[in-house]
C-alpha cells in the first residue's frame, strides 16, 4: 500500500509538469519594464517634550526604495510568464518620521529568469546582465535613496530647520530579456536528420524523435559524459530549412541558441529514402542559412556529421562518405555515424571532448 502510494506520487507530478512543457510554448524572448520604488521623503518634526518649550529637530530619513533584481534559477525553462506579466514594480520607501525614526525600506522585487538569460536595456542598447549560473543574481532597476529628515540639517545657526529632502525617485527600465541556452556544443540540420535521436544516443537527455518534420518544437539540453570527470553539453534544437531567414519551417531566431557554442555538428542524413533527395544541395541551403543569420556562428568550428549509416551496406558506408565529402569540398573533420544504433558515437564524443580541451 505504501509503495502503491508513493508510486502514484512520484508518478503524477511528473505527468503533469509533462503536460506543462508540452502545453506551453518555448519563448525565449520577452519585453518587460521594471521600476524600483521611489525612496521615502525625510521628515520634517520637531521633539515636543513636557517642559521643553522648544525641542530641537528629529525628523528622520526616509526608506529606501525597493530595488528589481533578476535572479537566474535552474528550474525555470523559458521566459514564458514574462510574456504575461510585463510590468514589474517594487515597493517604495515609506516616510522618515519624528523621534528620529527612519521610514521602512520597501521591498525588493525579484525576477526569477532561466540560466543562460541576457539582459539588455532597450533604449540605450547596453547590456545590463547576462545571467549565466543558477541563483546568480543581477540588480536591474535600483531603488531610489530615502531623503532627509531635518535632524541632519541641524547647524549652530539653524537650530531649528524645516527643510528634509524628498526621496529619490527608483530607476525604470524597459528591458529586452533574451534566453540564449548555454551549450558548448550545437547540432544543426534539416528536420528528419537524427538530431534529437543523436542526443538520445549520447546522453541522457529524452528529446521526442519522430519519422516527421519538425518534431523539434523548442531547443534543450543533453549532458554527454565521456568519462568519470569529463562531460560537455549539448543543444539540440529545431530543424532548419531553406528560406529560413524569410521565416521558412519555424525560421532561424532559434539559432541564438547555438551563439555561445564552441563547435557545431552539422548533421547530415547520408541516405534519404527519397530518391529526388540531394544531401550535398541540402547541406549547402544549411550551411547558407547560418550564414545569413549570423557571419560569427558560420565562421565558427563546424564539423560534418554524416548519419544514418545503418541504412548503407557495411562496405557502401566510406565510399558514400567520401563521395559527399567531395562533392560538398569538405576539408574539416567529418563522422560517419548511426545515431539509431550507436555506432560510431562514441568517437564522436571523444573527438568532440578533445576538441572542447583544446587538444584538436
Ligand atoms: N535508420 C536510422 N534512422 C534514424 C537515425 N537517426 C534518426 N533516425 C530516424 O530519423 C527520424 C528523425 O529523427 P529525429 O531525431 O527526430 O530527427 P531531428 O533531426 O531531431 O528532426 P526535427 O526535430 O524534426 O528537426 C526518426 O524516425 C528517427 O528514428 C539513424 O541513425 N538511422
Ligand atoms: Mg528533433
Amino acid at each position: 500500500m505504501f509503495l502503491e502510494r508513493r508510486a502514484h506520487s512520484l508518478a503524477d507530478p511528473s505527468g503533469q509538469r509533462q503536460f506543462l512543457i508540452a502545453a506551453v510554448k518555448f519563448v525565449d524572448e520577452a519585453r518587460i519594464a521594471v521600476h524600483a520604488g521611489k525612496g521615502g521623503d525625510g521628515a520634517v518634526s520637531f521633539r515636543r517634550e513636557k517642559y521643553v518649550p522648544r525641542g530641537g529637530p528629529d525628523g528622520g530619513d526616509g526608506g529606501r526604495g525597493g530595488s528589481v533584481y533578476a535572479k537566474a534559477d535552474r528550474n525555470v525553462n523559458t521566459l514564458i510568464d514574462y510574456r504575461y506579466a510585463r510590468i514589474h514594480r517594487a515597493k517604495d520607501g515609506g516616510k522618515g518620521h519624528g523621534k528620529q525614526s527612519s521610514g521602512r525600506g520597501g521591498d525588493d522585487v525579484h525576477l526569477r529568469m532561466p540560466v543562460g538569460t541576457v539582459i539588455t536595456d532597450r533604449e540605450s542598447g547596453e547590456l545590463i546582465a547576462d545571467i549565466t549560473a543558477h541563483a546568480q543574481v543581477a540588480l536591474i532597476a535600483r531603488g531610489g535613496r530615502g531623503g532627509l529628515g531635518n535632524v541632519n540639517f541641524k547647524s549652530s545657526v539653524n537650530r531649528a530647520p524645516r527643510r528634509a529632502t524628498p526621496g529619490e525617485p527608483g530607476e525604470s527600465r524597459e528591458l529586452q530579456l533574451e534566453l540564449k541556452l548555454l551549450a558548448d556544443v550545437g547540432l544543426l540540420g534539416l528536420p528528419n536528420a537524427g538530431k534529437s535521436t543523436l542526443i538520445r544516443a549520447v546522453s541522457s537527455a529524452r528529446p521526442k524523435v519522430a519519422d516527421y518534420p519538425f518534431t523539434t518544437l523548442h531547443p534543450s539540453l543533453g549532458v554527454v559524459r565521456v568519462d568519470v570527470s569529463r562531460s560537455f553539453v549539448v543543444a539540440d534544437i529545431p530543424g532548419l530549412i531553406e528560406g529560413a531567414a524569410e521565416g521558412a519551417g519555424l525560421g532561424h531566431q532559434f539559432l541564438r541558441h547555438l551563439a555561445r557554442t564552441r563547435l557545431l555538428l552539422h548533421l547530415v542524413d547520408i541516405a534519404p529514402l527519397d530518391p529526388e533527395a540531394d544531401p550535398v544541395r541540402d547541406a549547402r541551403a544549411i550551411v547558407s542559412e547560418l550564414r545569413k543569420y549570423d557571419e560569427g556562428l558560420y565562421r565558427r568550428p563546424r564539423w560534418l556529421v554524416l548519419n544514418k549509416a545503418d541504412l548503407l551496406p557495411a562496405e557502401e558506408r566510406e565510399r558514400a562518405a567520401r563521395e559527399f565529402v567531395r562533392r560538398l569540398r569538405w576539408k574539416r573533420p567529418r563522422f560517419v555515424v548511426s545515431a539509431l544504433t550507436g555506432e560510431g558515437c562514441r568517437e564522436l564524443c571523444h573527438a568532440v571532448m578533445s576538441h572542447l580541451e583544446g587538444k584538436r
